[in-house]
């Protein structure tokens, strides 16, 4: 017994004497960069954090998680610090920290536990992965998104009919919102896989809508899955095991055909005897350098997971906005009906100023990310944020979480003025001088920023054009103020309940 106990005491001595290091290197660490203490929100008890923890999943719950967590940076100020489940985190709204987290420190940081959370579904690809793996992702996925890809509107209108087909005419309501998350589920497999599930046509119980609904149904437990952090690998969840599945197997489906098919053609070579391009499949050219097929499958499914919902969600929002404000909606046909009816092409709907300020206001208060966060790999620092006003230097220990609301920096009065609650598209016009920087950030920036804006952006601004080329009003069926509709994603929590006037 003798020696066990003498281990235990060693042990336990190399244990406090690694404490200790650590300790005074943070102090050295933190002495050296001039850091202070952040402010820390009132809590019961900060080695657990349950009640903030209780806190957050109660907001979630009544529809005010975004709303509350304004509230916390009006009174504590853009930056604080709380304890939940254990971890240390830290809230800011300052635009240099996150450029600090984003860019100038980028390699300090990681995604944490999101393989764990989006795994099952997604497996290793550009969203779930860090480090080498991610960079080797995005150099794979990266020059697949220019300009010449992503201007497939001839493709694109197929779908737009089948949506304008399923908006009533005789005026009776239909929620939009359900109708753009069909459209760019839809659209996007058709980029990605070169074949559409059709979901805005397909009947019920197809294969088609079984992927859609169970595409759907593993992306809401996964937003579960994340909350739970690294306790996620105690979880069971039958029903999302078997929605992977089923959509695991659709998708290799598609790609074992496309893999059969002999040798990929070159996209820029392929012009057949009607002189006409074909349609740019994101498989076809991912096939010129890989014909691993989980490989194919993991890329593509974290590309739609990344590119569906939120397309749809800023369509959403925008409509939202529409139904509610006629005069915006005015301004804007008069700038669409500038085209005389005419389909518009890429260049068209880049010189449409107005729709690029609508979108531009869309995505300032209603952005689809509209709160993320990076794990520190190391004790790091960031620019502001300690000391009682928040102005000085800020020390994040290794394990750390810094989470940032675009939601509520998107709200900031000092960068957009005492206006700054209100939809007024005419703040981005280039006579108002707004430079909002790190303070403007729907598309996230640094290195891992979104690789689809383009992409979105055009569908958005093409959807948009069409819909108002073919009604002449939107009326409100809805009579509640805007809620947030939190998944991965923002959504609008009520729908987009309207009634279309044809023209
Ligand atoms: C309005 C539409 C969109 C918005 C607001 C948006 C926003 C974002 C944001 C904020 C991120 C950063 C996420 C993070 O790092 O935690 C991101 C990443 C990404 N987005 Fe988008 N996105 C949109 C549409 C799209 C589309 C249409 C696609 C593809 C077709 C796409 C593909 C991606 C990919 C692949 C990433 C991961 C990039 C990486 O980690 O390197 N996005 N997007
Ligand atoms: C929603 O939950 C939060 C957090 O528990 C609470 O502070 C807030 O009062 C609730 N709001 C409503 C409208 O129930
Ligand atoms: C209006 O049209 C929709 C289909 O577009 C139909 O489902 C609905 O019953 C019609 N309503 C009336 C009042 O005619
Ligand atoms: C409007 O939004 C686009 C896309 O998010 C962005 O590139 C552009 O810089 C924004 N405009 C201004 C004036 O910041
Ligand atoms: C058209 C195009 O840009 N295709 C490229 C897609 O990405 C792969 C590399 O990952 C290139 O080989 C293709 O040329």
């Amino acid at each position: 017994m003798g020696h066990v106990y003498t281990f235990g005491i060693i042990l336990g001595v190399l244990f406090l004497a690694r404490q200790a290091i650590s300790y005074i290197s943070a102090a050295r660490f933190k002495k050296r960069h001039g850091c202070k203490l952040a402010r820390q929100i009132p809590q019961r008890e900060t080695i657990i954090g349950y009640d903030f923890y209780r806190e957050r999943v109660e907001s979630s719950k009544n529809k005010t998680f975004l709303e509350n967590t304004k509230k916390r940076h009006d009174t504590y100020g853009a930056t604080w610090t709380a304890s939940t489940m254990g971890r240390r985190f830290y809230s800011t709204i300052e635009p240099d920290n996150v450029k600090t987290v984003l860019a100038t420190n980028f390699k300090e940081y990681g995604v944490g536990s999101r393989l764990k959370a989006f795994g099952p579904l997604l497996g290793e690809g550009i969203f779930t992965t860090d480090g080498a793996q991610w960079e080797h992702s995005r150099a794979l996925v990266r020059p697949n998104f220019t300009r010449a890809q992503v201007a497939d509107l001839d493709t694109f209108e197929t779908h737009i009919q089948k949506l304008i087909g399923k908006i009533p005419t005789n005026g009776s309501t239909i929620d939009l919102q359900t109708l753009f998350f069909q459209l760019t589920l839809d659209s996007a497999t058709e980029f990605l896989f070169g074949e559409t599930v059709a979901s805005l046509t397909s009947p019920e119980g197809s294969p088609q809508q079984q992927f859609g609904k169970m595409f759907d149904l593993a992306q809401v437990r996964i937003g579960a899955r994340a909350r739970l952090g690294n306790l996620v690998i105690f979880h069971r969840d039958p029903e999302f095991t078997a929605a992977c599945k089923i959509v695991h197997n659709f998708v290799d489906g598609i790609i074992n055909r496309a893999l059969e098919k002999a040798e990929p053609v070159d996209m820029e070579k392929s012009i057949d005897g009607t002189g006409k391009k074909e349609n740019y499949i994101f498989l076809t050219e991912m096939l010129k350098t890989t014909r691993d097929p989980k490989q194919l499958r993991e890329e593509l499914l974290n590309i739609l997971l990344a590119g569906r919902d939120t397309t749809a969600s800023l369509l959403s929002h925008t409509f939202h906005v529409l139904a509610r404000r006629p005069d915006i909606w005015n301004k804007l046909k008069a700038e669409i009906d500038e085209l005389g009816g005419e389909k518009p092409d890429y260049e068209t709907l880049r010189n449409l100023k107005y729709l690029k300020w609508v979108l531009n206001e869309s995505l300032r208060l209603f952005p689809v990310v509209p709160s993320n966060g990076r794990f520190a790999k190391k004790d790091t620092v960031l620019p502001r944020g300690g000391g009682a006003n928040g102005e000085s230097p800020l020390f994040i220990p290794k394990g750390g979480i810094v989470m940032y609301s675009v939601y509520v920096m998107h709200r900031r009065e000092d960068i957009y003025g005492p206006d700054a609650l209100e939809f007024r598209p005419e703040r981005w016009a280039p006579e108002e001088n707004l430079r909002p920087g790190w303070g403007y950030l729907p598309f996230n920036g640094g290195p891992r920023i979104c690789v689809g804006q383009q992409f979105a952006l055009t569908e958005a601004s093409y959807t948009i054009v069409r819909i108002l080329q073919e009604f002449a009003a939107i009326e409100s069926r809805d009579s509640t103020a805007w809620v947030e509709g939190l998944s991965l994603t923002m959504s609008s929590g009520n729908g987009v309940k309207v009634s279309m006037i044809p023209k």
